[in-house]
C-alpha cells in the first residue's frame, strides 16, 4: 500500500554480551547505548528511535536475561528484559552465531512464551571459523523455534544490517510515527554521562568491581562555557573506594578524561566532569536504594 505508515516496537533481547547494544547503536547510526566486553552492561530499557519516510522503528535495547539473578538490581535487569519483550510488536533474539547456550534457551523460552513474531539475529559472523560452521548453525536455529526470520549478521562490520532494517517494517503495525522525526533516543545528555562514565570505569577496572558500582550525576550544568558536570560513583563496600580511586587519584583522573572526550564530541561543547567515589553498603541489593540511583522499579512484572 503506498503512503502506508508503519511504526511499532522492537525489543532487542538476548542474554548479556552477545552483541544488543553494538547492533541498536549501528542501526540507528549513533551511540545511544554504552558498549564494552563484559557482560551485564545495560542496565536499562533504553529507546532507539530510527525513522524514515514510510517507518518508524522503536528498538528497545534490554539488559542480558541471565542467571545469577541474585541482587536486587540483577532481577530488576531480567524484569526489565521480560517486560519488554511481551510488550513489542516484534523481537530481535541475539546470539552469538557459533554458540547456544542454556542462557540463550532461557531467553528463548521467554519469547516462545510471549508468542510475539521474532527474527533470530547470528552475531559475530566474523568469529565463525570454518565459514561451513555457519550453515550448521542457521539450520540449528532453525530447529529451535519458528522465526519469522533467520539472519547471520556482524554489528562490528555492519554485515546484513542493511537487510535487517529493510525487513522489520513488514512486521510493524499500520500506525503514524510515535516520536518526533529528529529524536534518537528517550534519554537525555545527563542519563547518557551517567552511562559513559560507568563504560569507561567499566573498560578500566578489573573483575567483578564494576557490578558494584553506578553513577549518578548531582550536577549537570550548561553555560557559554559549556557543559559542567558533577558526577558521584557508588561502590558498595568500603574497600572498593581505593580501587575506583586509583593510586594519587590516578584510575579517577583516567576515567574522568575519557568520559570527557566523549561527551565533548557528543554534546560538541566543551565538558568539565568532576568525580567523586562514595560508598553505600549494599545498594544493588536494596529496591529502595535502586529507585533512588535512578532505576525504574516501577510497574516491572515478571
Ligand atoms: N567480533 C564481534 N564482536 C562484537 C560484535 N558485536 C558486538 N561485539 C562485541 O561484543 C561485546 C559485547 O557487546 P555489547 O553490545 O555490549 O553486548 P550486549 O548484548 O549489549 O551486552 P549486555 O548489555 O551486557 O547485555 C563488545 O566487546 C562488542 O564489541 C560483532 O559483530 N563481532
Ligand atoms: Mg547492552
Amino acid at each position: 500500500m503506498a503512503n502506508t505508515h508503519v511504526c511499532g516496537f522492537v525489543a532487542v533481547v538476548g542474554r548479556p554480551n552477545v552483541g544488543k547494544s553494538t547492533l541498536i547503536n549501528a542501526l540507528v547510526g549513533r551511540k545511544v547505548s554504552i558498549v564494552t566486553p563484559k557482560p551485564q552492561t545495560t542496565r536499562h530499557r533504553i529507546l532507539a528511535i530510527h525513522s524514515a519516510p514510510h517507518c518508524q522503528i522503536v528498538f528497545v535495547d534490554t539488559p542480558g536475561i541471565h542467571r545469577e539473578a541474585g541482587k536486587a538490581m540483577n532481577r530488576l535487569m531480567n524484569r526489565t528484559a521480560a517486560s519488554a519483550l511481551s510488550d513489542a510488536d516484534l523481537i530481535l533474539f541475539v546470539t552469538e552465531a557459533n554458540r547456544f547456550t542454556a542462557e540463550d534457551e532461557d531467553v528463548l523460552k521467554r519469547i516462545r512464551q510471549s508468542s510475539v513474531n521474532a527474527i533470530a539475529l547470528l552475531n559475530k559472523i566474523d568469529n565463525v571459523v570454518p565459514k561451513d560452521a555457519l550453515l550448521q548453525h542457521i539450520s540449528d536455529m532453525s530447529k529451535r523455534h519458528s522465526f519469522v526470520e533467520l539472519i547471520p549478521i556482524s554489528a562490528t562490520r555492519r554485515d546484513n544490517l542493511d537487510a535487517l532494517l529493510s525487513l522489520i517494517p513488514r512486521y510493524l503495525p499500520v500506525s503514524p510515527p510515535l516520536f518526533p522525526d529528529d529524536m534518537i533516543s528517550d534519554r537525555n545528555d545527563e542519563f547518557r554521562a551517567a552511562e559513559i562514565v560507568r563504560e569507561k570505569l567499566t573498560l578500566n577496572l578489573r573483575q567483578e568491581l564494576p557490578y558494584g558500582l553506578t553513577v549518578q550525576i548531582e550536577q549537570f550544568k550548561r553555560d557559554e562555557g559549556g557543559v559542567t558536570i558533577h558526577a558521584v560513583i557508588w561502590v558498595e563496600r568500603d574497600s572498593q573506594k581505593g580501587i575506583v580511586v586509583g593510586k594519587g587519584g590516578s584510575m579517577l583522573k583516567r576515567v574522568g578524561q575519557a568520559a570527557r572526550l566523549e561527551l565533548r564530541e557528543q554534546l560538541a561543547v566543551p565538558v568539565h566532569i568532576e568525580l567523586w567515589v562514595r560508598v553505600k553498603e549494599n545498594w544493588a541489593d536494596s529496591e529502595r536504594e535502586l529507585a533512588r540511583l535512578g532505576f525504574d522499579t516501577s510497574g516491572n512484572s515478571d
